[in-house]
C-alpha cells in the first residue's frame, strides 16, 4: 500500500478508535477529559500527540478487566502476564481481534517464507502466555501443518522434529539455541531434519545469535516481534533482508519518544516504542508506552514492502529482565522477600546464561536477628525461599543465604541485578 494510502487507513482509523474509546472506557474519557482534549480535536495522526500515554501500570492499575472496551459476553479469550506477584496484566480479544491477530501472525511467518506446505513446530509456551497460541493461530491461517507442542522436553522436540519433517521453528532463540545443543547428545544431526525458517522472539537477541542458529540449524531466523498488553506477537517481523522488523502499522500505529521528556523525537532517532492499536475491540490501547528501545524506518524496503520497519529492540528503559522468555522485575523478588520476613532485604540477582538457558541466583543476607548455626536451618530456609520465589514468578532460582553486611551497598541507584547473559553471547 502507498504510504499516503496508508496514512489516510490510519488516520481514519484512529479518529474512530478515539470516538470509541471515549465513549466506551471510563479510564480513557478520564484520562482525556484530564488532559482537556475531546474526541473531536483528533482530526490527523499529527493529533496523535495531543493523547494522553498508557503504561503497563495502568493494567495493573485496572486489573483484572478495568481497560476493557467491551462487555464481557464479546470476549472469547483472556491471556495475561506470567507473574503472579503484585498485581498482573490482563488483556481479553473479541473474536474480531482473534482473526486480526491470526492474521497479523500469518502475515509474519509469510515475511519468513512459510507457507501452506510447511509443517511449523510451535515450541512457544501455550497458555495464559501469549505465544504459543498467538503462533498456532497464525500458521493455522496460513493453512501450514502446525504441531503444538509447546516449550521444554527437548528430547520430544528433535524426536517430533526429525519423525514430522517440521520445516519451521516458532520458539525464543535461546530455546532454539538450547535445543540445537542437545542434538548431540540425544543421537541426532543436523541433516536429520528439514528444518528451513526459524521465527524467533519473546525476549532481545542480538546479530551474532541470528548468525549461529543459522549455522547451527542450516536455516534462515527470523525475528518476530509483540508484546500481549498490544496483541501477542505478531506486531512486526522481519523479511528476508533482515533490514529491521516491518510493523503491522494498519493495526499498530508506532511511534518512538524520548524516555526523558516523552516528546516525539526526529526519524531514525532512538527511544521508547509507542503503540496505538488502531483496530483492537477487547482492550484498546491509546499510546502504549512499551519501554522498549527502537528506532523507525520510513524508506521502502528491497522486499517491496511499504510497511515502515522498526530496528531490532535493543534494550528497555525500566528494569525488565526477560528469563527464559518469562518477564521479570527485580520488585518482584523484593516483594516475595519482604513477605516472607525471614531474611534482610539486602539481594543481588544475578542472570547467567548455562547451555544457552538462562539461569537466576539470588544471593539473599540473612537478617542479624534471626542467625541460626545449624547447616539443617540455613538449607531449610533457602529451599522455603526457593519455594516462594518459583510460586511467585513461575522461575526456578537458585538461593544463596550469605551473611549480613556483605551485599556490597551502593551510593547511588542500588545495583540489585547482575546479568552476566549479554558477556557470554556467541
Ligand atoms: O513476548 C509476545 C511474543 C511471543 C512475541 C512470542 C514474540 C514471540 P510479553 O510476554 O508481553 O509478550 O513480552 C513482551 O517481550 O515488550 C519486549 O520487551 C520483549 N520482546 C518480545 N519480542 C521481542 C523481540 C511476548 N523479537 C516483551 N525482540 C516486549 C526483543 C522482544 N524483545
Amino acid at each position: 500500500m502507498p504510504r499516503e494510502k496508508m496514512r489516510a487507513l490510519q488516520t481514519q482509523r484512529l479518529i474512530e478508535l478515539v470516538n470509541r474509546v471515549y465513549n466506551s472506557t471510563p479510564f480513557y474519557r478520564r484520562k482525556m477529559d484530564e488532559a482537556g482534549v475531546k474526541p473531536s480535536d483528533i482530526r490527523s495522526l499529527d493529533d496523535i500527540v495531543k493523547l494522553p500515554f498508557t503504561y503497563k501500570q495502568d493494567l495493573r492499575d485496572n486489573y483484572p478487566f478495568g481497560l476493557f472496551a467491551v462487555p464481557m459476553r464479546e470476549i472469547v479469550r483472556i491471556h495475561g502476564s506470567s507473574g503472579t506477584t503484585g498485581k498482573p496484566t490482563t488483556v481479553g480479544y473479541t473474536r474480531r481481534d482473534i482473526e486480526t491477530w491470526s492474521e497479523v501472525v500469518a502475515r509474519c511467518f509469510t515475511m519468513a517464507g512459510i507457507t501452506a506446505d510447511d509443517t511449523v513446530q510451535v515450541a512457544y509456551g501455550y497458555g495464559l502466555f501469549t505465544g504459543g497460541l498467538g503462533a498456532h493461530y497464525g500458521a493455522e491461517r496460513i493453512g501450514c501443518s502446525v504441531v503444538p507442542i509447546s516449550g521444554g522436553n527437548t528430547r520430544r522436540q528433535l524426536q517430533l522434529m526429525a519423525d514430522f519433517g517440521t520445516t519451521a521453528l516458532a520458539c525464543t532463540p535461546s530455546y532454539a539455541l538450547h535445543i540445537a545443543d542437545s542434538m548431540k547428545e540425544f543421537g541426532y544431526l543436523p541433516d536429520d531434519f528439514k528444518l528451513k525458517a526459524g521465527v524467533f522472539g519473546a525476549e532481545p537477541w542480538t546479530e551474532n545469535m541470528r548468525k549461529e542458529l543459522e549455522r547451527k540449524w542450516h536455516i534462515n531466523a527470523f525475528d518476530i516481534y509483540g508484546l500481549s498488553e498490544v496483541m501477542g506477537p505478531g506486531v512486526a517481523n522481519d523479511c528476508i533482508h533482515h533490514n529491521g522488523l516491518h510493523i503491522h502499522e494498519d493495526h499498530f500505529f508506532p511511534e518512538i519518544v524520548n524516555p526523558e521528556t516523552k516528546e516525539p523525537v526526529a526519524e531514525g532517532e532512538e527511544g521508547e516504542l509507542v503503540f496505538t492499536t488502531l483496530t483492537k475491540e477487547g482492550i484498546p490501547l491509546l499510546r502504549y508506552n512499551t519501554r522498549d528501545l527502537s528506532r523507525l524506518f520510513y524508506d521502502r524496503c528491497e522486499c517491496g514492502r511499504t510497511l515502515v520497519r522498526m530496528q531490532k529492540i535493543t534494550g528497555r528503559s525500566d528494569d525488565m529482565l526477560i528469563i527464559r522468555g518469562v518477564n521479570l522485575f527485580p520488585s518482584q523478588i523484593e516483594h516475595v522477600l519482604l513477605e516472607m520476613n525471614e531474611t534482610s532485604a539486602h539481594y543481588m540477582l544475578y542472570v547467567d546464561r548455562k547451555g544457552n538457558l538462562d539461569t537466576l541466583e539470588l544471593k539473599v543476607e540473612l537478617d542479624e536477628s534471626k542467625l541460626t548455626d545449624t547447616m539443617r536451618d540455613l538449607q531449610n530456609l533457602s529451599r522455603k525461599i526457593e519455594q516462594s520465589l518459583n510460586s511467585a514468578i513461575g522461575l526456578s532460582v537458585k538461593v544463596t543465604l550469605v551473611e549480613p553486611k556483605t551485599i556490597a551497598r551502593s551510593e547511588g541507584k542500588a545495583v540489585r541485578v547482575i546479568d552476566r547473559r549479554k558477556t557470554q553471547e556467541p
